[in-house]
């Protein structure tokens, strides 16, 4: 039987890649870093949460990672943990940089005293692309990140690298678009959008207020990019991917389609952070703009070209925009419906 660690196991993809690696028939650590939400109701709501060999680490101790690796001696390491909040990043950007980037390096450092030879995935970002150098983005696109989340997820991208090359470590690194889900926490802004939108539908609240409506996002469907992090660790040869749907999107026209299927009919007014939505149907205002959802800096356009994840691992996206915004809105619509009953 296999032994996988994952550290971030209370987060979106921590969860689905637990899920994953449970019907393979691994047996999963998750490593969790004692905050104070103890609730893991996202493995709850998998139904594994009995099945997960939960452990606790924070990437902000080595001694705490070095026995961790010690005691566990995992096969496979997916490296999933970070504060992965853009926009927190600006406010927290020393803290960002001490787990995102020098976390990686305290991991790969315990690896490399105590189970070298375990495969290594370190969760990279198309954020490290940030400022538009090519569209669509690929392996060889030049980076240029925009935010301290980016910045740091860089170095934790080319410590990876160095690691591999220097060490001769099995260590990868996916460059992953945004990736959503039923399971996506609520600060990011499609799950933002879809549960907003199913409280407001429910007379909960009276209006969603977001940022920038013109940045655009390749968004995929998280349980399918779980799958790909595995796959990069079952080949001969370690190598970094980029995986993503190769569409992209506006996060008004993710507003527009949540709303429809929500049942709403948006009309918009005005522009920039006059924007304002309208429910044909009620005449009330119920999507505005706030400069407090703003970014210093904004990373405008992200599209992938997964072709090399699709010729050498033989993956491609199946559910694509449209579906991904019809699974999150009726999820949202039926949690916040059972919740009133
Ligand atoms: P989440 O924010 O849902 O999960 C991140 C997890 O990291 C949380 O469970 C959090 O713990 C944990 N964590 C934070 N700080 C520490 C620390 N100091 N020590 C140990 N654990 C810590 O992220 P996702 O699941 O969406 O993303 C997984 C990874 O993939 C992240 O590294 C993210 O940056 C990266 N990524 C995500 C993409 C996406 O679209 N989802 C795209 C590309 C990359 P707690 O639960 O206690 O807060
Ligand atoms: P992102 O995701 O920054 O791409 O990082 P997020 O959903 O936070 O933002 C996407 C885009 O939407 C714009 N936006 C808003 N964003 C939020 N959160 N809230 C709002 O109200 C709002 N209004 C507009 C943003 O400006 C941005 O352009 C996610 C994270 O999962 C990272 O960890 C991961 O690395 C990248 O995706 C790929």
């Amino acid at each position: 039987m296999k032994r996988a660690l994952i550290t971030g196991i209370r987060g979106q993809d921590g969860a689905y890649l637990a899920k994953l690696l449970l019907e393979k028939g691994y047996e999963v650590y998750g490593a969790d870093r004692r905050s104070g939400d103890s609730s893991n109701w996202r493995l709850k709501e998998l139904g594994i949460e009995k099945y997960v060999k939960v452990i606790y680490m924070d990437l902000l101790e080595l001694t705490n990672i070095l026995r961790v690796i010690k005691e566990v001696q995992p096969d496979e390491v997916y490296n999933l943990a970070a504060q992965s909040f853009v926009q927190a990043s600006f406010e927290q950007p020393i803290l960002t940089a001490e787990v995102d980037a020098i976390g990686v390096l305290r991991l790969l450092e315990a690896l490399r005293f105590y189970k070298s030879d375990a495969k290594f995935y370190q969760a990279s970002t198309s954020e490290m692309f940030g400022k538009v150098q090519e569209v669509p983005q690929k392996e060889t696109t030049p980076f240029y990140p925009r935010s301290p989340y980016a910045v740091a997820k860089l170095f934790g991208h080319w410590i990876t690298v160095n690691y591999r090359e220097s060490y001769n470590m099995f260590a990868c690194s996916g460059i992953l678009f945004n990736h959503e889900s039923p399971l996506r926490g609520l600060e990011f802004v499609t799950r933002k959008i879809t549960y907003t939108l199913a409280r407001i539908k429910y007379g909960l609240e009276d209006k969603l207020i977001l940022g920038n409506l013109d940045a655009k996002r390749d968004w995929g469907y998280a349980p399918e990019y779980v799958e790909v992090m595995w796959l990069m660790l079952q080949q001969d040869t370690p190598d970094d991917y980029v995986i993503a749907t190769g569409e992209t999107h506006t996060v008004r026209e993710f507003v527009e389609k949540a709303a429809e299927i929500a049942g709403f009919q948006i009309e918009w007014e005005g522009e920039g952070i006059n924007t304002k939505g309208i429910d044909k149907k009620t005449g009330k205002i119920i999507i505005e703009v706030s400069p407090k959802f703003y970014r210093p800096a904004e990373v405008d356009i992200l599209i992938g070209d997964y072709s090399k994840a699709k010729t050498k691992l033989g993956w491609k996206p199946k559910i694509k925009f449209e579906e991904l915004v019809r699974i999150m809105m009726e999820a949202d619509l039926k949690r916040i419906e059972k919740a009133k009953q």
